[in-house]
């Protein structure tokens, strides 16, 4: 094989000084990270905000969703001890990025899903990349208490975010915004579901700003789904329920991370609805071509929600993340288009007639 030079080395060895590695630890990377952060001035208009707002866009890594960053780190280690089996539970991403990694490490790897409740590429992803993958007669929090009790057994190593290096990996992103914008931003709003990645970025953006990277520390603005908001709710959700199925989780296992994260930053948790939710992942797919998930959108709707009220001072520099890819669930971006393709017979006159010109 002739030489290749990879400008970016994946973000285990381009952050290495700042996480649990040695320069023996032998990294499993499929390159992620190094993910653009785009301006889209035609959504602020839109939603009448007087700042300027950047798109942390995490469905360009490998697996098209940020869980890659905490999953080249899990089965890093996951290798570097012995292991054989990596187990998760899932919303779908994590499985999605659990079976990539665990293929390109050659480790067996066993996803637990909630039936029913996951977006078709991320199952397909899951299949296709070899996991054995279950279907839980249950929620996402279900499949979580299953595997934490797998992991007890220490047959098995497990990549959740219970997972502490999972959490490492995804400060990363924090990283990134930084050394892109030279600083930190004033406000960075996320979706939240089980809570790890609020966990990550604050860790990320503590750490930088400790190293003398940014100067300052952005308030951390946290959105869940009304029908699945724990930590704005102050208790579990037993049935949580919401269209955005990557962040339909009642018991978050980084509670007290998204909690300190939200204090300590002087940020907030908070809820939007699914009507809302909906809104606004159209809306971006509209102004700016940017397709991203429903959960993402939970993080825009919070921003609308935050222009109604106020809260956002004139000039501010705010940065979002979108999660994950759109493509990954096709079903809810044909419902929420609206229209299907318009059937015509093959030839100029017909298409003209729909053209409407
Ligand atoms: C697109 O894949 O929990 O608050 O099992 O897929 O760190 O959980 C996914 C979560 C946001 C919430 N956006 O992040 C899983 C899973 C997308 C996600 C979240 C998820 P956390």
């Amino acid at each position: 094989m002739s030489a290749v030079s990879y400008p970016w080395p994946g973000v285990i060895r381009r952050y290495a000084e700042f996480l649990p590695v040695t320069a023996e630890t032998p990294v499993v990377t499929l390159l992620e990270g190094n993910t653009p952060l785009i301006p889209v001035p035609s959504f602020v208009a839109a939603i009448k905000g007087r700042f300027d707002l950047y798109l942390k866009y995490e469905a360009l890594n490998p697996t098209c969703s940020f869980k890659d960053r905490g999953m080249t780190m899990a089965i890093t280690k996951a290798k570097e001890r012995g292991a054989k089996v990596v187990v998760c539970a899932s919303t779908g991403n994590t499985s999605a990025s659990a079976a990539a990694y665990a293929a390109r490490a050659g480790l067996r790897c066993v996803v637990l899903l909630p039936q029913g409740k996951i977006a078709a590429g991320k199952m397909a992803q899951a299949l296709l990349h070899g996991a054995t993958t279950v279907s839980i007669e249950g929620n996402f929090d279900d499949a979580l208490r299953i595997v934490r009790e797998l992991g007890e057994s220490g047959l098995v190593e497990v990549v959740n975010s219970v997972n502490p290096v999972r959490i490492e990996g995804q400060k990363t992103a924090a990283f990134e915004i930084c050394d892109t914008l030279g600083d930190a931003p004033d406000f960075h709003f996320l979706p939240v579901g089980n809570a790890g990645n609020i966990t990550a970025y604050w860790r990320g953006f503590k750490e930088y700003h400790a190293a003398e990277k940014a100067d300052t520390l952005p308030r951390m603005m946290g959105w869940q789904a009304a029908g699945a908001a724990p930590l704005v709710l102050g208790h579990p959700v037993e049935n949580p329920e919401t269209v955005a199925t990557a962040i339909r989780i009642g018991n978050p296992a980084s509670w007290q991370g998204a909690m300190d994260a939200a204090r300590e930053s002087d940020g907030r948790i908070r809820s939007v609805t699914d009507e809302e939710i909906l809104y606004a992942y159209k809306l971006l797919a509209r102004t700016e071509g940017l397709m991203v998930e429903p959960a993402c959108a939970a993080a825009l709707a919070g921003l609308i929600h935050c222009v109604g009220t106020g809260e956002i001072p004139d000039g501010s520099l705010i940065t979002a993340t979108m999660t994950g890819h759109g493509l990954k669930d096709p079903d809810i971006a044909v419902k929420v288009a609206g229209f299907s393709p318009i059937v015509v017979p093959a030839n100029r006159e017909a298409v003209m007639a729909v053209m409407n010109l």
